[in-house]
């Protein structure tokens, strides 16, 4: 499968990206913890190098806790900091404000020393759509101020929004970036979630998902669908095999592929197969 989604609107954001990057002290790149290689806009490493930068591991929880580990310690060896958070129940939120107060530490001593005036710390907070940037920026404040929703492209343009009286951040729209040279990437990116749905063929893509799986997740499938001899059975055996078991059938008893699709990878997704760590550092790096 060729998956690539760069839409007009992710060259505007690039845009807005980079006329705000002048305003903020900090950068905050949220990536999936799941899969941090593909997740990891190449962009964002152009953009805001000269930035402070706080690398958060989102959705946590759905992710395997020992790879994400792994992950920040490969992070840290590149001399980058990194954080493991769920937005969901807050796990890891207030160590990012930590975090960036004490990355800003000197700087917010220094302004104070020439008589500035007061002025907030300003972070942008940036990555791939669906990521959870908004959910995120939510946590932090305490209450719902940033639109979310469970697919990419729900928050549409830049929105500053004030967690504590000295402390501003900036929510941005999800981007990608023109082209995904490994066609892995836009797998990975695609099985999370993270590309439109209406543009992807999803009975394809979960015949994909289902080699994956089958070739490195196999007791997350023989638990959830009870299969058995699972390596010996194709991709779409094994669609079949899921759809029967479910009773997702159409006239004459046929599986209805498209809704089995859909069903594995809404359940990928939302984390009903397990923690599930597409990437680990050492296949990348
Ligand atoms: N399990 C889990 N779900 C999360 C987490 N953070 C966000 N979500 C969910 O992920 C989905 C996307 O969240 P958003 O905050 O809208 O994502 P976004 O990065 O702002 O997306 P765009 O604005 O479309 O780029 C929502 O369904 C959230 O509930 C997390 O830490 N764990
Ligand atoms: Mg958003």
């Amino acid at each position: 499968m060729n998956i690539q989604w760069y839409p007009g609107h992710m060259s505007k954001t690039r845009k807005i990206i980079l006329e705000n990057l002048k305003l903020v002290d900090l950068v905050i790149e949220l990536l999936d913890a799941r899969i941090p290689y593909s997740s990891k806009n190449p962009d964002i490493d152009v953009l805001a190098a000269n930035k402070n930068r706080i690398i958060v591991m989102n959705k946590s929880d759905l992710a395997d806790s020992n790879i994400t580990s792994l992950w920040i310690q490969h992070f840290k060896n590149y001399g980058y900091h990194a954080i493991s958070v769920n937005s969901m129940d807050g796990k890891g939120i207030s160590q990012v404000e930590n975090l960036a107060r004490e990355l800003l530490k000197e700087k917010i001593e220094k302004d104070k020393k020439r008589g500035r005036i007061f002025r907030p710390i300003r972070a942008m907070v940036v990555g791939i759509p669906n990521v959870g940037k908004s959910t995120f920026i939510n946590k932090l404040v305490g209450k719902a101020s940033a639109k979310t929703g469970d697919r990419p492209g729900v928050t549409k343009g830049k929105q500053w929004i004030k967690i504590k009286k000295d402390f501003e951040l900036l929510d941005t729209p999800g981007i990608l970036w023109p082209k995904f040279e490994d066609q892995t990437v836009g797998l990975h990116l695609a099985f999370i979630g993270s590309i439109k749905q209406e543009i992807l063929d999803s009975h394809n893509l979960s015949l994909e998902l289902l080699a994956l799986l089958a070739k490195k997740f196999p007791d997350c499938l023989s638990e959830r669908y009870k299969i058995t001899d699972i390596d010996s059975k194709s991709p779409i055996e094994l669609l079949t095999e899921i759809g029967q078991k479910r009773g997702y059938l159409i006239r004459g008893g046929e599986v209805d592929y498209s809704r089995t699709s859909l069903m594995l990878l809404d359940e990928l997704r939302s984390g009903a197969l397990g923690h599930i760590s597409l990437e680990s550092p050492e296949e990348f790096y």
